[in-house]
């Protein structure tokens, strides 16, 4: 008797995993909150409770109030250093080893699907962890905690920043290139964790079920669906994923990968 888990796996999905030549993923902040990491959609909390992201997370917001902007990053840098992946991160990271062709677009800063081990992974909005100049772009590996507010370009002296990517900022051209391909290419696109809200990643998924891709939407907000060759699954990604791994090659069933 199947357990509730697998039984969530549609099997026409199932079947396409485990036949898929290319599979194409885009994550967002819902793959990473089993993690403990609060999506964007969740009310921040403490000293950031009166403060949307959107806000913050922009050019304008940083050249308004540097110091505001700078420890907010400070905050949420603080918070990925202490998380790690989940099953929903490592699931994907079987899947990767077991199908001809994938890639792994991400909108998360986090870099929690390289800490699990994924390898071929595209930050399409950069990395929190890493720090640039606000004016030249130089990156700086460390800066001094005491001192200034935001730290300074030890090269240009321009006041330091989060290398990601800012609301109104253009994605780097090389992801945007990779994105472009794998949207070609793919046979099967996982859309996993994302509110779909923020463009242009937002339009991937359309895009790939418009060059005759599968097309899978997995969130919390969805409704179940099953409409091939697009499927969607209102489940926790921490589930699902494993689930979807085990239903795909079932001799992965008892091997840890819901654990
Ligand atoms: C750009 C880094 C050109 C910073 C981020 C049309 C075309 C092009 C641009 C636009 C356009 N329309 C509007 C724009 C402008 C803008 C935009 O999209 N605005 C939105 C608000 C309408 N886009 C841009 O500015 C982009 N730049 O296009 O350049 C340009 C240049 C100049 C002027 C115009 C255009 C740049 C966008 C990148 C912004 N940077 N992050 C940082 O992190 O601080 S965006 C940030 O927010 C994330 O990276 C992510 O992309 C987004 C949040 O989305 P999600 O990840 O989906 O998270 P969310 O909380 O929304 O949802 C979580 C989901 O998970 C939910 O569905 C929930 O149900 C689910 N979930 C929760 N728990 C679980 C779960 N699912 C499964 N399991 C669980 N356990």
């Amino acid at each position: 008797m199947p357990d509730l888990e697998t039984t969530l796996i549609p099997p026409g999905l199932a079947e396409r995993l485990r036949t898929a030549r290319y599979v194409a993923v885009l994550t967002g902040a819902g793959i990473s909150a089993e993690s403990g990491i609060p999506t964007f959609r969740d009310p921040q909390s403490g000293l950031w409770a009166n403060y949307r992201p959107e806000d913050l997370a922009t050019p304008a917001a940083f050249r308004a109030n540097p110091r505001l902007v700078w420890e907010w990053y400070a905050w949420r840098r603080a918070a990925v250093a202490g998380v790690v992946p989940n099953a929903g991160h490592r699931a994907l990271v079987e899947i990767e080893a077991r199908v001809p062709h994938f890639l792994l677009l991400t909108q998360n800063v986090d870099g929690l699907h390289q800490a699990a081990g994924s390898h071929a992974v595209v930050e399409l909005h950069g990395n929190i962890r890493r720090v640039k100049c606000f004016d030249r772009g130089h990156a700086v590996a460390t800066w001094a905690e005491a001192g200034d507010v935001p730290p300074l370009c030890p090269l240009c002296g321009s006041p330091l920043r989060p290398a990601v990517v800012w609301f109104g900022e253009s994605l780097p051209a090389d992801a945007l290139a990779r994105a472009a391909d794998a949207i070609a290419r793919c046979d099967l696109f996982l859309a996993l964790g994302t509110s779909l809200r923020v463009e242009p990643a937002a339009s991937l998924p359309a895009d790939a079920l418009a060059r005759g891709a599968t097309v899978l939407i997995l969130n919390r907000e969805v409704a179940d669906r099953v409409a091939p060759p697009l499927y969607q699954i209102n489940g926790l990604a921490g589930t699902v994923l494993p689930a979807l791994l085990e239903a795909a090659w079932p001799e992965m069933a008892g091997s840890g990968s819901r654990s």
